[in-house]
């Protein structure tokens, strides 16, 4: 009998008020059941958020270095619980190992660099216009946050929105993605072993309609942070314009690898088949074009396709496994529609295509790594962020063009470019529209401690990761100090 899991609700693992609970598989192998977990509703949110509500009133006065070492320690859990969470982490959402164990060091580097932020959380002390004053200005920490995730980064984005909200003093509301329970529940007990007072963190699991809404739309929830779809993310936007909170949101990308003729051609080739295929495209730092120079472009795509057609795909427990099964029937689904809608247009499918066949693949989600030539700008294989395993090829006859055609999408995420090309790298890095450009690296692959987000469609002003997120999550108050023992007025008595 497989395992039913509950909520963390304050401070204890309770089951859901609604006594519901639906069933987490393994999406390498769906005979593989990882356990049962709550399908919880507004009532458990609206507990939660009164849970965290009196913790917050509590943790808010714990000293920002203390606060940090809580930090520092559950750094230390995770790194201890590495491998277990790595193969739990594989088990419910499929990316190999090599990746998930990335993940959990994505998580323990968001930790350590949170813990060392405790010590900081600069404030600013600036001279008053007026004699005998001071004037500075400190961060205090907001309420409870309202942390809403993917399934696709299951450890490192949750611990990108819940580590500096706790740092900076505020309590969590935690819903993981339905489709990665599991690893969300680690995380709370990694908090927990750490010795975070419980109620600071408040776990619970179900659907963004029932669950994600209620948080959303708890009066007591004054900030939001949401990495998702651009299309979930504008009704958040809405609802939180109207409640006037405080929202950062993470959404699509459609990322382009720029590849010049005077590139390293073997560099750019490992580059675009880890960009375009790790986490089985699942990204949305993911390359899903290639801007490819008329010069080298028959050349390459003859590499690419040699070499994408050998990944191996399998259960991503396997050592021997490249690229791992897409998360569930849905995201499948919507693949082989962008295949579909691919071939309508006139794309030219140079391999992949279709759902991968064959005994040891046939109980799970599995879909060939797919590249189309040929692709024109404005077809909307070009336009839309798939999610999935599928490369559009573009052929460019400039860099100037090919920043053209990389600026002009409604996303702007990541982007790369490859080049041995100093004074274009750096026109490149410049002229792009994105959050992130690498210089002959490919689009994933940010680091923790650098601001992560983009442009356009893709968020709202707010980064995660690195010193940026830290304003998110506090809010400056400033304090004047008169001693001058009389009425001074600003702007008034300031220049007598
Ligand atoms: C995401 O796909 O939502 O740079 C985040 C990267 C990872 C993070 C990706 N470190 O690809």
């Amino acid at each position: 009998m497989a395992k039913t899991f509950k909520n963390f609700i304050g401070g204890a693992w309770v089951a859901p008020t609604t006594g519901e609970y639906y069933e987490n598989r393994n999406p390498a192998d769906w005979n593989d059941l990882v356990g049962r977990f709550p399908r919880s509703g507004p009532k458990d949110v609206d507990r939660a958020v009164r849970s965290a509500l009196g913790a917050f009133e509590q943790w808010r006065r714990v000293p920002a270095p203390v606060r940090g070492d809580v930090l520092r320690h559950v750094g230390d859990v995770l790194t201890a619980r590495k491998e277990e969470i790595a193969r739990a982490m594989t088990r419910e959402m499929g990316k190999v190992l090599a990746e998930t164990r990335g993940d959990v060091q994505e998580g323990i580097d968001t930790a350590y660099y949170a813990a060392g932020e405790g010590r900081r959380l600069f404030g600013h002390t600036v001279p008053s216009e007026l004699r005998d004053k001071w004037a500075m200005s400190y961060r205090r920490p907001i309420g409870v946050a309202g942390i809403i995730t993917p399934f696709n980064f299951p450890m490192a984005i949750p611990t990108w929105k819940i580590f500096p909200a706790l740092l900076c003093g505020n309590a969590v509301v935690f819903k993981p993605s339905a489709d990665v329970p599991h690893t969300g529940t680690l995380l709370v007990e990694c908090l927990l072993e750490a010795g975070l007072p419980p109620e600071v963190i408040q776990l619970v699991h179900g659907g963004g309609g029932a669950v994600g809404n209620a948080i959303v739309n708890h009066p007591r929830v004054p900030l939001i942070s949401f990495t998702g779809s651009t299309e979930t993310g504008a009704k958040l936007g809405e609802t939180c314009g109207r409640m006037h909170k405080r929202l950062s949101l993470e959404m699509g990308g459609k990322n382009a690898m720029i590849v010049m003729d005077d590139a390293d051609l073997d560099l750019a080739l490992d580059g675009v088949l880890w960009g375009a295929f790790g986490t089985t495209g699942q990204r949305c730092t993911a390359t899903s074009r290639l801007l490819l120079h008329r010069k080298v472009h028959d050349r390459f795509l003859r590499m690419l396709v040699d070499r994408v057609e050998k990944l191996r795909l399998g259960s991503g427990l396997d050592a021997t496994t490249e690229v791992g099964p897409m998360i569930n029937q849905a995201a499948l689904e919507n693949t082989q529609s962008y295949v579909d809608v691919a071939l309508g247009e006139g794309d030219d499918l140079l391999c992949g295509g279709r759902r991968a066949g064959g005994a040891r693949l046939s109980k799970g989600w599995f879909y060939k790594p797919t590249v189309f030539a040929g692709v024109k700008p404005g077809n909307r294989l070009e336009q839309e962020e798939v999610f999935g395993p599928v490369l559009a090829v573009v052929r460019i006859n400039s860099l100037d063009q090919a920043i053209r055609v990389n600026n002009d999408v409604k996303y702007g995420l990541s982007s790369s470019l490859y080049t041995r090309d100093v004074n274009g790298s750096f026109r490149a890095a410049q002229d792009i529209d994105a959050g992130i450009t690498y210089i002959n690296a490919p689009t994933i692959g940010a680091e923790a401690h650098l601001p992560f987000g983009g442009v356009k469609e893709t968020g709202n002003g707010h980064r995660e990761g690195g010193w940026e997120v830290y304003e998110f999550y506090s809010e400056t108050k400033v304090v004047y100090v008169d001693y001058s023992g009389t009425l001074q007025r600003a702007q008034i008595d300031t220049y007598d």
